[in-house]
């Protein structure tokens, strides 16, 4: 019943207009299952390998025809006749067909879309939802997870659903926004709303006020970045924090109480690996060392009510990453994302050497659904927060809400709450939340339980 008949790739266009992959797969006298690969534009260096065409006189290089190809080829020979109830099975196959150690060679592209499209094949066939596909192979990773009393920072991460609290792009800079900020993202959380959809109101009338207030001033309140975040021309990094308390205090709500700022320093792009030194347009010409950079970030935590802090050093930074963890890994999240890619092997690393204490998860970072859902294990084995991330170039497919709220991850970051392909998701969770009812509960800002000081701005 669940053994695969048909697989099929097209080029199809993401949010940036770029070119992606969609692969669609069939069981026998099933439906299609079918999905969409995202694609980063701020991406770390140790990443799997999009495979992009290069041909400059299409897309500027960047159609994905060789990828579609490789599906349509090698991929659907591999596929074909295998089962894809077996997700590990499918993606082991995927990783050794390819043969590299990035997938450099059919492309992550072109094996992340095949391994998410068996997935919602297998879902067709046995007529589950997403959800409850996701579920069932989660469960299958989570069997041997550490119990709740090994991990005190997530022991109510991973035993089930539950619905996940949205960490939401309010302002963007950096490679997202013309470098006009320093800083990629600046986010809220709504940590003290008692339900998603209630997050989720918060939110968007944070945002919606936010706008108003830039507008009020004379910034761009309508121009956004590539997520849907605000990008307007304001001279500081703290100008935009004081903005968004401002916003969060305007729609009566107390900050840091109820919702909670978080950052994406995304700093391997303003760092120069051969002086180990940060370059950030805010101090002109001046280079600062790592320790530099955590001053100032552990100036912001003192003055705003900051929970959340991503990638606040580069990718090779490990030293500096170790002592902002010992300065700031009690009272604040601190999350790897190019650091890690979503990568059990940097992760494992990023443990022994005690550095951050949450990991960003991309599926595109990695290329399997498998590989990232060892990953996920393996940060709530260390006590590490996950956090299922979309992508700055995303689609209609709605995967990763289905994902965080099978897995019970506890976050969702996916840029603003402007754009169709983000509200795609958060709408997506509207309604897991409105048809699981009691099955996924709702743990909200409780999943910070560990962190200390978090209500005190
Ligand atoms: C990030 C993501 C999403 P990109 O850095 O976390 O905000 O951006 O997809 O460009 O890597
Ligand atoms: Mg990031």
């Amino acid at each position: 019943m669940t053994t695969i008949e048909h697989v099929h790739a097209r080029e199809v266009f993401d949010s940036r207009g770029n070119p992606t992959v969609e692969v669609q797969v069939r069981c026998r006298n099933a439906r299609v299952g079918r999905a969409i690969v995202p694609s980063g534009a701020s991406t770390g260096k140790f990443e799997a390998v999009e495979l992009r065409d290069r041909d400059t006189n299409r897309f500027g290089g960047k159609g994905v025809t060789k990828a579609v190809n490789h599906v349509r080829t090698e991929i659907a020979q591999a596929m074909i006749g295998q089962d894809a109830s077996d997700q590990q099975g499918i993606d082991e196959i995927l990783c050794t067909l390819d043969g590299t150690p990035n997938k450099s060679r059919l492309g992550a592209n072109a094996i992340l879309g095949t391994s998410l499209a068996v997935a919602y094949a297998a879902a067709e066939a046995y007529q589950q939802s997403p959800v409850d596909r996701f579920a069932a192979i989660w469960e299958e990773h989570r069997r041997d997870l550490q119990p709740g009393s090994e991990r005190p920072r997530t022991s109510l991460l991973g035993t089930g659903m539950s619905l996940p609290l949205p960490m939401v792009n309010m302002i963007s800079g950096g490679l997202h926004a013309g470098r006009n900020l320093d800083i990629q993202d600046f986010l809220i959380l709504p940590i003290g709303a008692t339900s998603y959809r209630q997050a989720l109101e918060w939110i968007i009338t944070c945002y919606q006020r936010l706008g108003q207030l830039l507008n009020r001033d004379g910034y761009e309140g309508t121009l956004t970045g590539d997520e849907g975040g605000y990008g307007p021309r304001l001279k500081k990094n703290e100008d935009t924090l004081n903005y968004i308390v401002a916003a969060i205090e305007s729609i009566g709500r107390t900050p840091g109480a109820d919702i909670a700022i978080g950052l994406d320093v995304a700093s391997t792009h303003f760092y120069d690996a051969d002086a180990h030194t940060y370059r950030l347009n805010a101090t002109g010409d001046a280079a600062l060392s790592s320790t530099d950079v955590i001053d100032m970030l552990e100036g912001w935590v003192s003055r705003y009510p900051i929970i959340s802090i991503e990638d606040g050093l580069a990718e090779e930074d490990w030293d500096g990453w170790r002592q902002l963890t010992t300065r700031l890994g009690n009272r604040v999240q601190l999350i790897g994302d190019d650091l890690f890619v979503t990568n059990r092997e940097r992760l494992r690393q990023g443990r022994e050497k005690q550095v951050a204490n949450s990991v960003l998860i991309k599926l595109n970072q990695i290329g399997t659904l498998t590989e990232t859902l060892q990953t996920m294990k393996l940060a709530l084995d260390c006590d590490y927060w996950p956090v299922i991330s979309a992508r700055s170039g995303e689609t209609e497919d709605t995967t990763i809400a289905d994902l965080v709220v099978a897995t019970g991850a506890g976050q969702l970051k996916v840029g603003s709450v402007s754009q169709g392909e983000r509200l795609a998701k958060y709408n997506q969770v509207l309604r897991l939340e409105e048809t699981l009812g009691d099955k996924a509960v709702y743990l909200g800002g409780g999943i910070f339980g560990e962190i200390n000081g978090m209500s005190s701005p």
